[in-house]
C-alpha cells in the first residue's frame, strides 16, 4: 500500500464546510493508503498563536478528526512538535535550499505582504514541510492547491539531495483532491464557508449544539423566488442547502431537487437542519466519549513513538551522509 501523509493545521474551529469538503477525503482515502495524519503545531505557530488556545485546538482537533470518521485503526496521527527530528531535519533541508527558491513561494508572499515583524518561520515554514514529508519517504501528499508549490520544493530538495549525497529520498507526489462541494456561507452564500470569517452567524461549527444549528440553516439568506432548484449563480443559498443535504443523505443533487421539487423554503430549512443535527449530533456524542479519554493519549503516544522510531532511522543515515557529528 502506499503511504500517504498529511498534516491538518490546528488553525480555527472545525467546520462543516472542512467536514464535507476535506475530512471527508480524509475518509475515503483510509481505505486507499496506508496513512498517516499529524497536527503541524510548529507551523502553526509561525503566526501569532495564543498558547492556551494552541494547546486546547491540537487535542480537540485530532478528537474532532477521529469522532467524524478517521478511524485510528487505519491512520497513524501524531503531533509534529512530539518529534524533534522535524526540525533537525529541516535544518539540514534549510543548507539545501536556496534563497532564491525560498524566496519564489507565493504563500509567503501572500501571508507577509502589507505586515509588520514577519517571522523567519514564515518563510522558512515550506522547508519544514519539506522535513515532514521526506523525513517518512511518504508516496502521496493531499493537500489543498496552495500546497501544491510546497510539494514540489519538497520533490527539488529531495532530487538535490540524494544527487549529492545518494539515493536518501522518496520523491512524493502531491494529490490535489478533485474539486467537490463547496460549502457556502449561509449568510453569504457567494463566499466558502470559512472557519477564519467574521460573521459566526454563516458559519455551522462541529461543535455547535443543536439549537444553534437550527437556527443558523433556519436564517440562511436565500431568495425571493419561492421555487426549490439548483443554480448556483442565481440561487446560491438554496444551491447550498442542496448541497449539504445531498451529502448527508448519499444522494446526487439531482436527486436532491426532485425531492424537494414542491417545498416551500422553510420546510426545506427545517428538512436540512434535521439531518445536519442528526450527523452531527452523532459526531459530537463520539467526540465528548473521547476528548478527555485516555484512549485519545494512547492514540497520541502510539503514533508519536512509531513515528520517531522511523524518523531516527532515516535522520541518522541522513546525518552520517552529510559528515555531521563523530
Ligand atoms: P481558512 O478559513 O483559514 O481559510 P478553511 O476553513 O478554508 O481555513 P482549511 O483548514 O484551509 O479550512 O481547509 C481544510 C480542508 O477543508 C481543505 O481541503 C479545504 O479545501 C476544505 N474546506 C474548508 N472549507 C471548505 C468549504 N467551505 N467547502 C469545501 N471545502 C472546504
Ligand atoms: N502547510 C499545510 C499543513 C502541512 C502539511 C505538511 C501538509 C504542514 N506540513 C506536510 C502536508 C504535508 C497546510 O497549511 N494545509
Amino acid at each position: 500500500m502506499k503511504k500517504l501523509l498529511t498534516g491538518l493545521q490546528p488553525s480555527g474551529e472545525l467546520t462543516l464546510g472542512s467536514l464535507i469538503g476535506g475530512i471527508s477525503g480524509s475518509i475515503k482515502n483510509q481505505d486507499l493508503f496506508d496513512s498517516y495524519i499529524f497536527v503541524p503545531d510548529m507551523h502553526a505557530i509561525t503566526v501569532e498563536q495564543d498558547p492556551k488556545l494552541l494547546k486546547e485546538r491540537i487535542r480537540k482537533n485530532v478528537a474532532l478528526y477521529i469522532a467524524a470518521g478517521l478511524d485510528p485503526k487505519k491512520n497513524t496521527f501524531y503531533i509534529q512538535s512530539e518529534n524533534l527530528y522535524h526540525a533537525n531535519l529541516s535544518w539540514i533541508l534549510e543548507c539545501t535550499t536556496y534563497i532564491g527558491e525560498a524566496s519564489r513561494m507565493t504563500q509567503f508572499k501572500e501571508k507577509s505582504r502589507n505586515k509588520e515583524n514577519v517571522s523567519v518561520g514564515l518563510f522558512t515554514y515550506p522547508i519544514l514541510m519539506a522535513s515532514d514529508i521526506l523525513l517518512y519517504d511518504a508516496d502521496v501528499v493531499p493537500t489543498g492547491i496552495d500546497q501544491k508549490q510546497h510539494v514540489e520544493l519538497a520533490r527539488n530538495l529531495a532530487e538535490r539531495f540524494n544527487k549529492k549525497y545518494g539515493d536518501t529520498f522518496k520523491m512524493p507526489e502531491p494529490l490535489i483532491p478533485k474539486i467537490g462541494a463547496k460549502i457556502k456561507d449561509l449568510q453569504d452564500p457567494t463566499k466558502k464557508m470559512s472557519k477564519s470569517s467574521t460573521n459566526q452567524k454563516g458559519i455551522i461549527y462541529l461543535l455547535d449544539d443543536e439549537t444553534i444549528i437550527r437556527k443558523k440553516i433556519m436564517s440562511a439568506v436565500t431568495d425571493s423566488e419561492g421555487k426549490v432548484y439548483y443554480d448556483e449563480t442565481n440561487k446560491p443559498g438554496i444551491s447550498n442547502l442542496l448541497t449539504i443535504y445531498s451529502y448527508f443523505k448519499n444522494i446526487s443533487i439531482k436527486e436532491a431537487e426532485e425531492y424537494f421539487k414542491d417545498y416551500n423554503y422553510g420546510n426545506l430549512k427545517k428538512e436540512v437542519a434535521d439531518i445536519v443535527v442528526e450527523n452531527l449530533t452523532k459526531i459530537q456524542n463520539k467526540y465528548n466519549e473521547i476528548i478527555n479519554s485516555q484512549e485519545l493519549d494512547k492514540i497520541l503516544d502510539e503514533g508519536k513513538n512509531k513515528m520517531n522510531e522511523y524518523a531516527k532511522r532515516k535522520y541518522e543515515d541522513i546525518r552520517k551522509k552529510v559528515g555531521l557529528g563523530r
